[in-house]
């Protein structure tokens, strides 16, 4: 295929949609693109020195007379400069608001044949999509797109429903970087935060926002605790931490719970985890149970939006009705009991993760998109 140039933005602060733009953009640096970084600071997961990778920042000034900083507007700007200047093929924005608007009037302002490719990742569409004042934006966004995806089948048909565009929308699934997150030894780790040979690790990592149910975590890991020796690592930071913090210590279990804050090398964590929960009531796919997976560790997840195409009940998981913690709780102590069981669902685990997310055919579907949207006149 032939080599293009391709402008990638996204939030590059902590979050599924950045990470994947970001690993993204590093798989198709090192198939030999040119990638230019076009977002308000340096991605965070972009910690390794390519010569054909480029950050290009965007700046937002405060002036007095604006009420809020005119972030839109300055990326448009800073879109507009780098697509000119650098002749960019195409241009992949990660999240519709305000990405794909900004991508769209950006061109506008170039006037160049730049391609755009939206992707869809979640909350763009399941809860900015119930907000009258955007759906409009959101539906132009995805129509006026050269091509959109979305990271599972659930939130093609989500957004068909609540958006309603004129559009075809291809799945594209995320992925992982199989060369950090795979099944690797624990080292000392768990001794070092003081956890016993004989504790399970159960495991829950979010931005602990209301959506992520982190409460249900809580609930669930204490039905768990009360039946078998197990800690909880909570990883991550956000609005709902003083609510677990609470309900951590009105159960009475704050010995056995790690609050770790937010933690860049996920991959040791699940190397010493035996256990994730994901108990989401939205989920457009759920990158941090595919992350665990990779290193062999099994999830419980609701059944919720694109969570059943990552894990498949009684094969690499468990799934289980929003809100039943009773539940979650049974098929954690079953699992964990059972060590036949256990090795069976690590194992499934890592095939899923070879087989139905392998991020070189990943990578793949997107150059294909990418070429195909280049050659259409
Ligand atoms: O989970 C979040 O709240 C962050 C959000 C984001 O925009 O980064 O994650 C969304 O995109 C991820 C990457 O595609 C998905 O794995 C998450 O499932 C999705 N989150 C939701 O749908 C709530």
């Amino acid at each position: 295929m032939k080599k293009l140039k391709i402008g990638i933005t996204c939030y590059p602060t902590v979050g599924g949609s950045g990470v994947i733009a970001t690993e993204l953009g590093q798989l198709l640096a090192e198939n030999g693109h040119e990638i230019h970084f076009i977002t308000s600071s340096v991605p965070f997961r972009l910690n390794k020195m390519y010569p054909n990778i480029y950050t290009h920042q965007v700046e937002v000034n405060q002036y007095a007379v604006f009420q809020y900083p005119p972030y839109d507007i300055a990326l448009a700007s800073k879109i507009a400069e780098v697509a000119e200047r650098e002749k960019l093929d195409v241009l992949h924005v990660h999240y519709a608001i305000p990405h794909a608007i900004c991508a769209i009037l950006g061109k506008m302002m170039a006037g160049t044949r730049m391609k755009i490719v939206t992707t869809l990742h979640g909350t763009d569409i399941t809860v900015l999509g119930y907000d009258p004042s955007l759906v409009s934006a959101i539906r132009f966004g995805i129509e006026q797109s050269d091509a959109v995806t979305a990271v599972s089948e659930a939130l093609v048909r989500q957004t068909y429903d609540l958006i309603r565009p004129q559009k075809n929308i291809s799945t594209v699934y995320n992925f992982v970087d199989e060369r950090v997150y795979r099944k690797r030894e624990a080292g000392h780790l768990k001794q070092d935060y003081g956890i016993s040979e004989k504790e399970k690790v159960l495991i829950h990592v979010s931005n602990f926002r209301a959506v992520k149910r982190v409460p249900d975590v809580v609930k669930a890991f204490a039905k768990v605790r009360a039946q078998m020796p197990a800690k909880l690592l909570l990883v991550g930071d956000g609005p709902e931490m003083t609510v677990v913090s609470r309900l951590v210590a009105q159960f009475g279990i704050e010995k056995d719970v790690l609050f770790l804050g937010k933690q860049d090398r996920l991959e040791e964590l699940y190397a010493i985890s035996d256990l994730m929960l994901l108990l989401s009531e939205k989920e457009s796919f759920g990158l941090v149970a595919l992350e665990a997976m990779a290193c062999g560790v099994p999830c419980i997840g609701t059944r919720v939006g694109g969570i059943p195409e990552v894990i498949t009940d009684g094969v690499n998981g468990y799934l289980c009705a929003l809100g039943d913690v009773s539940d979650v709780a049974r098929k954690a102590v079953r699992l964990l009991e059972d060590p036949g069981l256990y090795a069976a669902f690590s194992k499934a685990c890592e095939k899923t993760v070879k087989e139905k997310f392998y991020s070189r055919n990943i990578l793949k579907q997107y150059e294909q998109i990418y070429e195909q949207t280049v050659n259409e006149v």
